[in-house]
């Protein structure tokens, strides 16, 4: 009784305020805890907190956007798809103009100079939450803060009674690296373009911009090129899968609707052709992939290391060159990703005549080059991206090409690699490199942990995800979650921010929000789950 009375109280002087939001709030909401600016993942630069207002989403709240911006309406109405669900407000999406309605308004300029091309600035007031960004990239990111920002009931897919509340103050906030990445394998096992779009939901929510696909692999070949069909009808057909498990291809139309939904959510695709090993699935579907042109078995273990292209040969670089032809094509964003790891089955000198001649190809198709570390060794033009996925801090190849003004992506297996099991008992994965439990993921410096490439050698950050053992959303999430948000701070967050007590409460309060959204999560016992 007694509670319920100093509620009504509540809701009554509140009410005084915001006459027009709160006549239809119900009665019965529970108080929603207390939340901060500061409880945002990845973290902020700035925040400046003020208890003194706080705004409340309420039935007549409006979102506006910069006039004449069909890039800043499209992130409102983006933004009112997210919010309606569990508030059942109509949220009505317009253009800015001065009324005295409750508002989110999406503005472009007008903000702290420091926040760049990707950042964004979040101011709080009791009537109106402003969002103001250079880009619609920077609008993004700063919805994604602000829907941390409401209580985890947002996330809801029904509607909840609770008042939505956004505590108050500015926010200030721009990434520490250009690349924030995160990658699927789906030539192991296949995903489907449902599957893709749900993870591509999960990691836009911690401001993840690159989602890299490894497509091709010795099991499976996961992507349509017209000049070689075969490579999807029989590489990516029935019994592709690690255990036979398959069949599964992207055709382009496929491909093209994944690069489309997230580059809706600032994700660029970077697709991984890998060669020139990991090649099986090619090799045994066109036998004049091969030197001794008879096409190997089609195999569906884990072993790698065994194959190779034919580097002698003119037909391997006009295969490659339709290869990278079509995919280049169908890929807006700025990079192709051809791989080049684990090649034992290739010598050293064929590496590099292999190398030198693909290269260029990637540069003739209008894409930058990324690669596997191994690709330093070869003397790859600076323009050229490696990513370094080793498991010490020091690789003088690496380092050299650093030197030499290559920009390197940091994926070190026993740190950032999601498929690594967490500690023995975790069902899915493998441990090659490591255990990874949540803290290791997030306790490493990636301008600190190889020796020679610093801050201003390294691109970004990068946590692949290779599905060895991993069929599912489920499995993908599970071994994702929360171990992915922590790769995602450490590609947003400054340094000086890096902090493991913080970060284990942050995540301990995005259970409610994984939960609602059905996200399959490791409940770590290293961080205090709300
Ligand atoms: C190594 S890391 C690989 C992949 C495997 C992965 C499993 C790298 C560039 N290559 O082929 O899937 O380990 O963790």
């Amino acid at each position: 009784m007694r509670r319920r009375h100093i509620l009504t109280r509540l809701l009554a002087t509140t009410a005084l305020a915001l006459p027009i939001t709160l006549t239809t709030a119900p009665a019965t909401a529970a108080p929603a805890p207390a939340r901060h600016l500061d409880d945002v993942i990845p973290a902020p630069v700035e925040t400046h907190p003020d208890d003194r207002a706080t705004f409340t989403l309420g039935p007549l709240t409006v979102i506006r956007t910069a006039p004449g911006s069909t890039a800043a309406w499209r992130v409102g109405r983006q933004l009112a798809d997210t919010l309606r669900p569990a508030t059942g407000y109509p949220l009505p999406v317009l253009p800015v103009r001065a009324t005295p309605l409750p508002e989110i308004a999406l503005l472009l300029g007008g903000a702290d100079p420091r926040i760049g091309q990707e950042g964004y600035q979040l101011d709080v007031t009791r009537h109106r939450v402003t969002i103001r960004a250079n880009t619609a990239a920077g609008l993004f990111a700063g919805t994604q803060t602000l829907r941390q920002l409401l209580p985890a009931q947002i996330e809801a897919s029904e509607r909840q009674r609770t008042r939505w509340t956004v505590p108050g103050g500015r926010i200030v906030d721009y990434p520490r690296f250009a690349y924030r990445g995160a990658m699927l394998d789906l030539a192991r096992h296949f995903h489907t373009v449902d599957e893709i779009t749900a993870y591509v939901d999960l990691l836009s929510q911690y401001k993840i911009n690159y989602l890299h696909l490894h497509l091709t692999d010795d099991q499976g070949w996961r992507i349509q090129i017209d000049s070689w069909p075969r490579l999807t009808t029989v590489g990516g057909g029935p019994g592709t899968g690690v255990d036979g498990v398959g069949p599964g291809y992207l055709t382009k139309a496929d491909y093209t609707a994944v690069v489309r939904y997230a580059a809706a959510r600032n994700i660029t695709i970077v697709p991984e052709i890998d060669m020139p090993g990991h090649t099986n699935a090619a090799q045994s579907t066109y036998a004049e992939l091969n030197c001794d042109g008879v096409a190997p078995p089609p195999r569906t273990d884990i072993a790698v290391g065994y194959s190779s292209l034919c580097i002698h040969d003119d037909l391997t670089y006009r295969f490659v060159e339709d290869v990278i032809r079509e995919v280049a094509e169908i890929t807006p964003g700025p990079y192709l990703h051809i791989g080049g790891d684990e090649a034992h089955a290739t010598t050293d000198e064929d590496y590099r005549t292999f190398m030198h001649r693909v290269l260029p190809l990637v540069t003739k198709y209008g894409k930058r080059p990324f690669g596997w570390n191994e690709i330093t060794k070869v003397d790859p033009p600076t323009d050229a991206v490696a990513q370094f996925w080793g498991t010490g801090t020091t690789n003088a190849d690496v380092a050299e090409a650093a030197a030499r003004g290559n920009k390197i992506v940091m994926s070190p297996a026993n740190k950032a690699y999601l498929d690594m099991k967490y500690d023995p008992t975790t069902r899915l994965g493998l441990s090659w490199a490591a255990y990874i439990e949540v803290r290791d993921a997030y306790d490493w410096n990636p301008a600190q942990r190889v020796t020679g490439v610093g801050e201003s050698a390294v691109l970004g950050v990068e946590a692949p995800l290779w599905s060895e053992t991993l069929r599912t959303l489920d499995d993908i999430e599970y071994m994702a979650f929360p171990r992915l948000p922590a790769i995602a701070e450490l590609g947003w967050s400054p340094a000086t921010s890096h902090d493991w007590e913080s970060f284990r409460t942050r995540l301990g309060a995005q259970a409610p929000r994984w939960r609602l959204q059905d996200v399959d999560f490791h409940a770590s016992p290293q961080v205090p789950w709300q």
